[in-house]
């Protein structure tokens, strides 16, 4: 598989596939802006380093590699729900689509100099167990000067299907206790899974102290972070997408987590443009919704 892979695409330039840890195959992206890696079990961006710069993604050292197991880092694709099954309890959390092999349909450069991958994913005996639904799903990541992740689902079947989804981003960090998040002054979230009552977010510059698994409701705009240690600052675009979630599992929780090294919540941040909750995505025979982000940074 890899071998006609790198026949297909790897003339094109820029980008190459490889066996690697769990025996899945990656595409190793690296162009004139920066070099990233995609695993195909999943779709899931691994990691986004521009050159001269410190990664903008975080992947676990301790992550899970085999097959049936979530890749922990990166930007997992939440799809067709996000978090827990809303009925099944024994469904995997935060659906199948980060469980399973997608296909490469393309790989280019485009006239600017970035560099796409096109990757793809349809109902088979495997979705079929969880969702019944005939589906396109497609994760098109674009590596420059920015980052641009893409999900695209259609409904290719005869009757209407919902769901929700998820970029799970997983920001690399320099130091959670250094860094402050903006753009989120005055939207309403719920603190935790369990909170029932919104809130409304009443400080411009966000710091982490603690674990934080804040849910933003009716939240379809940018947000951006800064981290001192790394003097950069962090944006976080979004399309098509009415929730953001953002997680930090701090010094007792990442303890219960055997993918995670224990102080690993030092160096991430999750912040995940998301249609989850009550932001549920319904799509007639036909129809397509979009799902994307644009991760970029700038010095200071
Ligand atoms: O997005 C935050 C969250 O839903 C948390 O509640 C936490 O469980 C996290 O995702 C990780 O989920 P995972 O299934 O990858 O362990």
């Amino acid at each position: 598989m890899v071998q006609s892979l790198n026949n297909k695409f790897a003339p094109r330039g820029n980008i190459f596939f490889k066996s690697g840890k769990g025996g899945h195959v990656y595409a190793k992206i690296d162009n004139r802006f920066a070099a990233c890696e995609v695993s195909l079990y999943g779709a899931q961006v691994l990691s986004f380093e521009p050159h001269g710069e410190p990664d903008i993604i975080w992947l676990s050292k301790k992550s899970h590699y085999d097959k049936g197991k979530a890749i922990r880092g990166g930007i997992p694709v939440c799809f067709p729900w996000f978090g827990p099954h809303a009925e099944e309890k024994t469904y995997p959390q935060h659906g199948f689509a980060r469980l399973i092999d997608w296909q490469v349909e393309n790989v280019n450069n485009n006239p600017d100099g970035t560099t796409y991958i096109a990757l793809y994913l349809c109902q088979n005996d495997f979705t079929k167990t969880y969702w019944p639904y005939d589906f396109e799903a497609r994760v098109i990541i674009t590596v420059g000067e920015q980052l641009k992740v893409e999900l695209k689902v259609t409904n290719t079947g005869t009757e209407e299907f919902s769901y929700t989804d998820a970029l799970h981003t997983y920001f690399h960090v320099s130091n959670i206790e250094d860094i402050c998040v903006e753009g989120l002054m005055n939207a309403k979230f719920y603190n935790g899974p369990g909170a029932t009552q919104l809130e409304a977010q009443n400080v411009e510059q966000l710091t982490i102290t603690k674990e934080e698994n804040r849910r933003y409701i009716g939240h379809s705009g940018a947000c951006s972070f800064i981290d001192n240690g790394y003097n950069r600052k962090i944006t976080i675009e979004k399309t098509g997408s009415n929730t953001t979630v953002l997680w930090n599992p701090w010094a007792d929780t990442i303890k219960t987590m055997g993918d995670m090294p224990s102080d690993g919540y030092k160096n991430m941040l999750c912040i995940e443009p998301a249609n989850a909750f009550n932001d549920i995505i319904a799509l007639k025979a036909g129809e397509s919704h979009t799902l994307s982000t644009i991760i970029g940074y700038s010095k200071y």
